[in-house]
């Protein structure tokens, strides 16, 4: 009988046609689509009192578990610890950290919290799959109830070299809990050699044995480099059908003939926005034969309103985007057109498929997923040209892509200019090159190799015998 699969995350997401923006939820319901099995996470319901017992719905073959959480908890775990602590120190940017230790208490409160509405859903035979910085410790908390089942755990954002990570208060307490996973997945190879770095400082009782190999005490913690792909199949059908929908027509109407550059992020001061609406405004300056020729769509849907500093980066960009504008439209032309509007992923594609150039250039991204997209939504005939940023794990496979530092505007500037100029030969040579490599290692092989992985190295009791414990350690 093969193993059920549970995969957990901070938010489960429904499938919906407006489905909310983030890479996590579109790698999680790709594996589970095609694997079957349990999501279970926050549903996005918050209450005052006591919030009950999960709400379950099968739909398309997976169960859908819901938790709903305390509202005082969930602003303290998820916009406090998770977003204003882990989220800017594992994206290097310490400047933007804060820590408070109320914060960091209902990381921990509701860590236990989905690891006792979990534990009464497990099934003897199941592998759990924990995704993201919201749950690192939730292996620990199941532990300590008694869960003996292979445990993965998969970082979709980076994790920092030890001399960032040791700015958290608490980061001896974070790698400690990491190895109680069965396995510990990254998306990059660095990612990786910065994880076994912070565990040589954190544990002198931990050994690290080879790539593939954590040795605590009795245990072995299996650790690996999994890069997220992306639904190339899936991508290229959607792309071609929004094609013919009335909005991508509408919008590619609405060019005139003029040539389109597009962004596509979330809007979080990760994604080099900022730096990227600047060098779009150098772009018109250097090369002023490019205005009223191009025009630049930026869809920037809002994440995480409740945090200050993205509060901050939408002022910051809404202010750009009116100089950009004020100094170059035309009465027939606007430079930027700036969105902060959640479409439907299809649509999405379409647009992608329109634009001439793919702009991704975060300042530190764990993968994005965009920058696959965007290649998938192509025409193969006629492609478009990828810019994409070093910073993101993506450029360690897209190395055909125009690389770019995005803090360095010049280079920025100058990799647009050579996109829009780029003959169709070149273009084409680039596209399929990266094309291939999406196929190699798409959304499924990158569950199966996780998965397949996490079966073969679990480190704890047989699943029967967990089982049979965890049931009675329940209170
Ligand atoms: C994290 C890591 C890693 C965007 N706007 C809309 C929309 N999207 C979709 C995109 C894409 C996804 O959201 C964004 O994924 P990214 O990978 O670019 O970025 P994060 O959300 O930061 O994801 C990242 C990823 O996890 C996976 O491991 O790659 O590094 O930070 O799929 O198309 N989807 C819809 N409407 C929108 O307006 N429906």
């Amino acid at each position: 009988m093969t193993s059920r699969l549970v995969c957990v995350s901070n938010r489960v997401s429904l499938p919906r046609k407006a489905s909310a923006p983030g890479g996590l939820a579109v790698g999680v319901l790709s594996a589970l689509k095609h694997m079957g099995g349990m999501w279970f996470g926050w549903g996005g319901e918050l209450s005052d009192e006591d919030p009950g017992e999960p709400t379950i719905q099968v739909r398309d073959g997976v169960t859908y578990a819901l938790l709903n959480l305390r509202r005082d908890l969930f602003e303290r775990y998820y916009n406090g610890f998770a977003n204003e602590a882990l989220w800017p120190l594992f994206h290097y940017m310490p400047t933007r950290f804060c820590y408070r230790h109320e914060d960091h208490d209902a990381y921990q409160e509701v860590n236990r919290e989905f690891a006792r509405k979990l534990l009464p859903l497990l099934k003897p035979d199941d592998l759990i799959w924990v995704h993201d910085y919201h749950l690192i410790p939730l292996a620990s908390r199941l532990r300590e109830l008694g869960v003996r089942t292979p445990i993965g755990f998969f970082l979709h954002i980076p994790f920092p070299y030890i001399e960032t990570l040791r700015v958290l208060p608490t980061y001896v307490e974070l790698v400690r809990d990491m190895m109680a996973y069965d396995l510990v997945g990254f998306q990059v190879q660095g990612d990786l050699r910065s994880f076994q770095a912070s565990v040589e400082r954190c544990l002198p009782e931990a050994r690290i044995e080879n790539a593939e190999t954590i040795r605590i005490g009795q245990r072995t913690v299996g650790t690996g480099v999994f890069p997220i792909g992306v639904d190339v199949e899936a991508i290229q059908a959607s792309a071609q059908r929004a094609w013919g929908s009335a909005s991508v027509r509408r919008m590619v109407a609405s060019l005139v003939g003029r040539k389109l550059i597009i962004g596509v992020d979330r809007l979080d001061y990760s994604k080099g926005l900022v730096e990227r609406f600047a060098a779009y405004e150098q772009f018109l300056e250097v090369f002023p034969e490019n205005r009223n020729h191009v025009t630049y769509l930026q869809i920037a849907p809002l994440s995480r309103k409740d945090v200050q500093s993205y509060a901050e980066i939408r002022h910051s960009l809404e202010q750009a985007a009116g100089r950009t504008n004020g100094r170059f439209a035309d009465t027939d032309w606007t430079p930027i057109r700036y969105l902060n509007r959640n479409f439907p992923h299809e649509t999405l594609m379409g647009f992608l498929r329109a634009a001439h150039v793919g702009l991704v250039t975060p300042l530190r991204d764990g993968m994005n997923l965009v920058a696959k997209e965007y290649l998938a939504a192509q025409d193969p005939n006629d492609p478009g040209v990828l810019v994409l940023s070093t910073m993101a794990g993506a450029a360690h496979e897209l190395s055909s892509a125009l690389l770019v530092n995005p803090y360095d505007s010049r280079a920025v500037v100058h990799a647009i200019q050579t996109a829009l100029t780029m003959p169709l030969e070149e273009r084409r040579e680039r596209h399929a090159a990266m094309l291939e490599t999406l196929r190699k290692n798409d959304i499924r092989s990158w569950a199966q190799r996780f998965v397949t992985r996490l079966r073969e190295t679990s480190t704890w009791r047989s699943p029967r015998e967990s089982l049979v414990s965890a049931v009675r350690a329940r209170p």
